[in-house]
């Protein structure tokens, strides 16, 4: 993309109604624009980094064998009634009235409407185990929405919603997801602790959310630094259903829970002191990016959702769900990786690869040179940005700092004259010269 006939309308100032960097970054680098209060545009900068996002956790939710529906962002209130949910729910649900004065809503969650197709469709045991899912937009009319949209009221989630013939099957499935969490939030460049939670008005009585760690995080946290040290999905996960696989999948569960963590509602120190040895034991804050449950018969049981079982009597299904806030992943990836300059992508999601710094547009040699590198870029599969715009070079550093673009090329006349391009990144700051000819392939390793 040449930047000249891209759109990013990019800010110098920092908006004076945004409290955290994130949100401000994210107003000045052009990412979105408010629209009401909590509701946003997804500028084309924007919208390229949240389908990056989308498309690991959609990946990662087909790794471990959920399977991708659309269910709609307008419900009907009957489901909600016969859950019980729908007087419970209260204002945070949009309500709204059609012209026959039907009454709808706005999902703020789907439990209701993934069990109606379930209960509708599948019959037997032997449709078992099954995970549903979606990415989808959804409404909360929060009391107070803030910092962007990291609490928007409109926001996009990933919601799985798991469905088996017993409560062994169902902590599986659980596993399952909680398997898949860390791994896509470690493809995200985050670490993601999971901490046991509160179910709140989801149900259940097993929860956890996913944390990840940044300074203007929400909530306190308490945990092991074997979170941040390591990797627990270094080791092959199989996502099978044969007994070895299961087995597998429990251990491995077990062994990262027995590591400590938890928000500040459900820490106890006195175990967090027993179970941490001192020089592990870390304080910090931290932002909610996914959230499971485990809830068992608690909508199938109102909603006589069942199946048959293998003896031939019919049981109600049980059922867990599975959140990843995908457009608060936007404002807490920034919140975890940013300077003062600005925003830093990690490589996985940076909205593109490279950046490609014209120091004197209209000087035919350093054109030619950048309009060479952009073109190479592309054949050899990057995504290269080239601000090829008319303007000084201080306003051109400073616009690809904030803007992220992992790695930087300053291409300008003096440097030519002996052949070579200067190569940055991002994060480090760090500079290399290479040899125009050469920089292409050190880009492409
Ligand atoms: N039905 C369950 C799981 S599918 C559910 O709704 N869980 S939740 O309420 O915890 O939401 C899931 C995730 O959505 C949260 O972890 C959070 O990352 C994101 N989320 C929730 N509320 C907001 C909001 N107001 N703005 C942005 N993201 C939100």
């Amino acid at each position: 993309m040449r930047l000249s006939r891209y759109f990013l309308p990019v800010a110098k100032e920092t908006p004076a109604d945004a409290q955290i960097v994130s949100h401000q970054l994210m107003l000045r680098a052009g990412l979105i624009k408010q629209q009401a209060a909590g509701v946003y545009i997804w500028l084309p900068f924007g919208l390229k980094v949240l389908r990056k996002i989308e498309q690991i956790v959609r990946e990662e939710q087909n790794h471990a064998g959920a399977i991708e529906l659309l269910m709609p962002t307008i419900q009907g209130a009957d489901l909600w009634r016969e859950s019980g949910r729908y007087d419970d729910y209260g204002q945070e649900m949009l309500r709204i009235k059609d012209r026959h004065d039907r009454e709808l809503l706005f999902g703020p969650t789907a439990e209701e409407v993934v069990t109606d197709v379930v209960r509708t469709y599948v019959k037997s045991y032997k449709d078992l185990p099954l995970n549903l899912y979606n990415i989808q937009w959804k409404f909360r009319d929060e009391i107070r929405p803030r910092f962007g949209v990291m609490r928007g009221r409109e926001f996009l989630m990933k919601d799985a919603y798991s469905f088996d013939l017993d409560e062994a099957a169902a902590r599986d499935a659980y596993r399952k997801m909680f398997l898949a969490y860390l791994r896509t939030f470690t493809r995200l460049g985050l670490r993601g602790v999971p901490m046991r939670a509160a179910t709140g008005p989801i149900g259940g009585d097993l929860s956890h959310e996913f944390i990840i760690l940044a300074k203007n995080g929400e909530s306190a946290v308490f945990y092991d630094s074997q979170y941040e040290e390591h990797d627990w999905t270094n080791t092959e996960i199989s996502f099978e259903n044969d007994e070895a696989s299961i087995a597998a999948r429990k251990s491995l569960v077990d062994e990262v829970l027995h590591a400590y963590a938890a928000t500040d509602e459900m820490h106890d120190e006195a175990q967090f002191f027993a179970s941490t040895p001192p020089e592990r034991r870390r304080e910090g804050r931290g932002i909610e990016v996914g959230h499971i449950f485990f809830f068992g018969d608690k909508y199938s049981k109102p909603m006589n959702a069942k199946v048959m079982g293998a003896d031939g009597k019919p049981v109600n299904l049980q059922m867990g769900s599975y959140g990843i806030g995908v457009s608060r992943l936007v404002g807490a990836i920034i919140e975890a990786s940013h300077d003062e300059n600005g925003i830093i992508w990690p490589k996985e999601i940076a909205p593109f690869d490279v950046g490609i710094i014209n120091l004197k547009s209209g000087d035919p040699a350093t054109d030619a040179a950048c309009n060479q590198l952009y073109d190479a870029l592309i054949k050899a599969g990057k995504e290269p940005l080239y601000d090829d715009r008319d303007d000084r070079a201080g306003a051109k550093f400073a616009t690809m700092d904030l803007i992220g673009v992992p790695m930087q090329i300053v291409v300008g006349p003096r440097g030519l004259q002996s052949g070579m391009v200067e190569l940055k990144n991002r994060q480090t700051q760090e500079k290399t010269e290479f040899a125009l000819a050469e920089v292409v392939a050190r880009i492409c390793v």
